[in-house]
């Protein structure tokens, strides 16, 4: 056989193993050998059963992500699941770590799946912008019921084996030598004879469906699915699944999936699949990790709270310092109140939170953090202040610990001069509520050691994280474009957009909420306090903070909030306190339409991430694209700025930014020239940029 699939026959059982690292993926040359085995071996009397395995750290993990946009190579998985299920003797599937997609595809074309005890098993397509296109959607159901079914492949959110045994998925669960039980199972099962019936040819979980039940999840799941499709194909398909003959179901589930695979959306989702996993790799052979077992995190603040939750999830023993113990206890009490509600959310069971509790040690000693490996400050956001904690820090941490500070916005060189150790200082970024957001900006600083960068980056992802390397400058990536955004939020609205228009064409283009309603839910004050730490101004929104409008916490701030809700009330209080502001600045006020909007908001922020690549702030753009999916709520069916600027064409951007540099005379209009250079090439990776 080939290198990546091997055959070895043991007491009539045939051992059928795929070895295609690092996840075992169904490329080309995965299946082409793994079609002719199979084959061979449904004819050859040696073989009384057959065992599908996979060698390294998992089951197949689906199709090969990076064939998809390329002219498909036969044979396909279809036609491998096909044959499968002309194979007469018992076929198992043994699942080890993960089974996703393809992968999962593969195994519901065996008569049997016995899974170890840790395995994942699920159908993740819809994460691509995909549904499943092996079969999934006809098979699934067959096994788990249409409902089940329903939830698994409209979320993508894999389960566990023990669920999946209970849900008719798996056969039997292994505490121990997987590949020997499975052998066994499958001898035995051999030996007991009978037919053994294809997944296709299970109906009964079926027949038991209460497709009215089923319609109202579906359309309750697809209300979900802020503008994208393949959520609602996988619902349509799952629907067919019910409703028509196995072949039927099967052909609609296929043209489904090639509509999707050549859209926009699902380009734009394997793109940010991909760019991910960029992000965190950080220059550098063979680049030492260095230990982090203990975590200390000054300030108990709502960041230092948070940062200080997503450690003890993660499983990190932690060290809270405060200034006082007053301090420190309302800091804890945030914490367990947390905690608490997602006990009582069912998010969280009580036993884990106990667990998670105990990991935290509160202390008023910066003695206490010696013994700590990353040390990450999260207290006011003043210059001066932070200096003073790295000082003390300085004095205290061991040697080699990593020193970080939560900035948002400061210089970390400047911060990193306050200690004799700039090697072991950087930034970590995290975003409010830190225990929830999935982005961190990694901030390397002139001195940062490639080491210490390469151990958070990888220590990102065991908190839950998605992280982005950035070099420093004034809000570093995120909130450096989210200024350039804002800047003109205000033009626009004293030029007659209401907040109310703004908001809706941010959420019309696949934003879960608007500028305004986002600045209300954040805090006016922030923003406000900021800009006036660096002497600028915001007409309008420094008005409102003045009047003591920050939004929710104040039940006023764009929008009125009724007592205790969250829901936003046009305030025409708000509507006339712009008109006053326009007319006392002499703007004439007229009507202004959602493209406008989004042309005069997103193509400077395409325009400022440019200017980050040009300066190396960011190593790729599709840096940029992690940050702003995962940190800022950019629709992930866009892909992201710079890759939506692709779909939206970059010559057009070019044009609009000069047409209203013209008739506004602002800057931000002025096209960068890693911009116009992608308008001319089509790539951004034509315009460099690296680090
Ligand atoms: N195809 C190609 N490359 C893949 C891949 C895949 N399916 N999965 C992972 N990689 C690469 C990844 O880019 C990285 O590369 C390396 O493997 C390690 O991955 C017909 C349509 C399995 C849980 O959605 O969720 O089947 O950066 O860093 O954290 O219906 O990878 O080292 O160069 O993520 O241990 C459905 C995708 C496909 C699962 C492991 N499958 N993969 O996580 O490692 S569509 C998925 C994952 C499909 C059929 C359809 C995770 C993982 P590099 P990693 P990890």
């Amino acid at each position: 056989m080939s290198s990546s699939v091997s055959v070895a026959i043991e007491n009539g059982v045939a051992v059928v193993t795929i070895d295609n690292p690092p996840v075992n993926a169904l490329s080309v040359y995965v299946r082409k050998p793994l079609y002719e085995a199979l084959a061979t071996l449904r004819d050859d009397p040696a073989a009384r059963a057959i065992v599908i395995a996979c060698a390294g750290r998992t089951f197949v993990a689906g199709a090969d992500i990076t064939e998809f946009g390329k002219p498909v190579e036969q044979p396909e998985l279809r036609a491998i699941v096909a044959l499968l299920e002309t194979i007469a003797k018992p076929t198992v599937a043994a699942i080890h770590g993960t089974a996703l997609g393809g992968g999962l595809e593969l195994a519901l074309g065996c008569h049997f799946r016995v899974a170890d005890q840790g395995a994942r098993l699920g159908l993740t397509e819809v994460k691509l912008g995909l549904l499943p296109g092996g079969g999934g959607t006809v098979r699934l159901p067959r096994l788990v019921g249409a409902e089940k079914a329903l939830g698994m492949i409209v979320s993508g959110a894999p389960i566990l084996a023990g669920e999946a045994k209970a849900a008719g998925l798996a056969d039997a669960v292994v505490d121990g030598d997987l590949l020997a039980e499975a052998i066994r199972f499958a001898s035995e099962t051999a030996d007991r004879g009978g037919a053994f019936i294809a997944v296709r040819d299970r109906n009964d979980r079926l027949a038991e469906t209460d497709l009215a039940a089923f319609d109202a999840q579906a359309t309750d799941l697809a209300r979900k699915s802020r503008g994208l499709d393949a959520p609602l194909a996988c619902a349509e398909a799952v629907h067919n699944a019910i409703t028509l003959p196995f072949d039927e179901a099967l052909a609609a589930e296929r043209a489904l999936f090639v509509k999707l695979v050549s859209g926009d959306q699902s380009r734009a989702q394997r793109h940010l699949f991909f760019a991910e996993r960029e992000a965190a790799k950080v220059p550098g052979k063979d680049l030492q990790r260095r230990t982090i077992e203990r975590v200390g995190i000054i300030g108990a603040g709502t960041m230092g709270g948070g940062i200080a939750m997503a450690f003890a999830n993660g499983g990190f023993p932690v060290t809270l310092l405060e200034t006082s113990a007053e301090a420190l206890q309302r800091g804890m009490a945030m914490i367990e109140k947390n905690y608490a509600v997602s006990v009582s959310r069912g998010s969280l069971t009580g036993e884990a939170r106990e667990q998670r509790l105990g990991l935290f040690k509160g202390s008023t000693d910066y003695a206490d953090l010696a013994d700590c490996d990353l040390i990450i400050e999260a207290v006011f956001e003043d210059m001066a202040v932070k200096k003073e904690v790295f000082g003390k820090l300085d004095a205290v941490a061991r040697p080699g610990a990593i020193l970080a500070t939560n900035t948002s916005y400061l210089d970390v060189n400047e911060i990193a001069t306050s200690t004799a150790r700039p090697r072991d200082v950087l930034g970590m970024h995290f975003f409010s509520p830190a225990n929830a957001m999935k982005l961190l900006e990694i901030v390397r600083a002139e001195k940062t050691a490639p080491d210490a960068l390469a151990t958070v980056a990888d220590l990102a992802r065991r908190i839950g994280k998605v992280a982005v390397v950035v070099g420093v400058c004034h809000g570093f990536v995120g909130n450096r474009m989210l200024s350039a955004r804002g800047a003109e939020n205000e033009f626009l609205l004293l030029e007659g957009a209401t907040p109310g228009q703004v908001d809706k064409a941010f959420t019309d283009f696949g934003w879960p909420m608007g500028p305004c309603q986002m600045g209300d839910l954040a805090g006016l004050d922030i923003g406000w306090r900021n800009r006036k730490a660096r002497g600028l101004t915001a007409v309008i929104a420094d008005t409102l903070c003045e009047e003591g409008r920050f939004g929710q916490k104040t039940g006023r701030g764009w929008y009125r909030y009724e007592s205790g809700s969250r829901e936003p009330a046009t305030d025409p209080e708000v509507e006339k306190l712009i008109r006053t502001k326009a007319g006392e600045l002499g703007i004439a006020q007229r009507e202004i339409g959602a493209d406008e909007i989004i042309e005069r908001t997103l193509y400077p922020l395409i325009n400022e991430g440019a200017k980050i690549l040009q300066e190396g702030i960011a190593a790729r753009a599709s840096d940029i694209d992690v940050v702003w999916v995962n940190g800022y709520g950019f629709p992930i069916g866009k892909g992201g700025p710079m890759f939506w600027a692709g779909l939206e064409g970059a010559v057009r951007i070019v044009e609009r930014l000069e047409y209203w540099r013209q008739r506004t005379g602002r800057g931000i209009f002025e096209p960068a020239p890693v911009l116009r250079r992608f308008a001319e090439t089509g790539s951004w990776e034509a315009v460099g940029g690296a680090l």
